[in-house]
């Protein structure tokens, strides 16, 4: 099965204007495989700055633009939150739904992830589902428990056949921003079980699902990561701020 594959971005509440300069020039002659997608997700306030400037240096085709969070309401008295329109507004097209950051400090719950997919997919815009379990969850061997509570609510809200139109990274919670990256071998039996639990529901759309790798993703790290079947790209956070490695992560998709 030959799955297009994602290398996206994950700036975090990190980047100021002029990251977006040094990744916009520094990104300019980027060689990627033709079947690789590029997206950068900045905070909000830095998304106008950058579509403009991606247009601006003929990269609106080569790098796509992707929203951190999204509200799963249309409008109204909701302060601080940000909607699908006005992510469109600003050439939005991917949006991270559910990172652990927000399930564990915003206290998100995999019924609102749920909600928030639906939303994103409803504006017609692709959703980055992150899934992921904790160490102690990991070491009392509770993890395909744990991703399964967290995809669940999410098939019962959309359907399965709507995830031939999600994205879903797989971030273990104990190797984001630790340097502690998941094995190949252990990342690989992962992926290879979430496509497997949504194979229960539909084999077809679970084959093309990608399915990308989160958690201290590097330039020495990503070709192997990358190179496992069930394995389709990575969420990257740290690495995504040095445009030199970037490249690297990106070239190696
Ligand atoms: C995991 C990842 C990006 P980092 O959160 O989503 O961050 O690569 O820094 O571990």
């Amino acid at each position: 099965m030959n799955r297009r594959a994602i290398v996206a971005a994950n700036w975090k509440m990190n980047g100021n204007s002029a990251l977006v300069d040094t990744m916009v020039s520094g990104l300019h002659n980027i060689s990627l495989s033709d079947n690789v997608d590029v997206v950068i997700c900045p905070s909000f306030v830095y998304l106008s700055e950058l579509a403009h400037k991606l247009k601006e240096n003929s990269l609106e085709n080569t790098i796509a633009l992707g929203a951190q969070n999204v509200s799963d309401k249309a409008s109204g008295a909701f302060t601080g939150e940000v909607s699908t329109d006005m992510l469109q507004e600003c050439s939005v097209k991917f949006v991270i739904v559910g990172h652990s950051e927000r399930r564990e400090l915003y206290k998100e719950t995999s019924t609102q992830v749920a909600h928030k997919v639906a939303t994103v997919l409803n504006a017609g815009l692709t959703p980055i589902l992150c899934i992921g379990e904790s160490e102690s969850e990991r070491a009392t061997e509770q993890t395909e428990v744990v991703l399964s509570s967290q995809l669940q609510p999410v098939i019962d809200e959309i359907g399965i056949e709507k995830f031939k139109d999600v994205v879903i990274a797989y971030e273990p919670v104990w190797a984001i921003g630790t340097g502690k990256t998941a094995s190949k071998e252990m990342a690989q039996e992962t992926h290879q079980f979430i496509r497997q639990f949504l194979a229960q529901c539909d084999a077809e759309i679970a084959n093309k699902v990608p399915l990308l790798y989160g958690g201290s993703v590097n330039a020495s790290n990503c070709e192997a990561l990358f190179a496992q079947a069930d394995i389709d790209g990575g969420l990257i956070g740290g690495a995504s701020l040095k445009v030199d490695e970037f490249s690297v992560i990106c070239s190696a998709a």
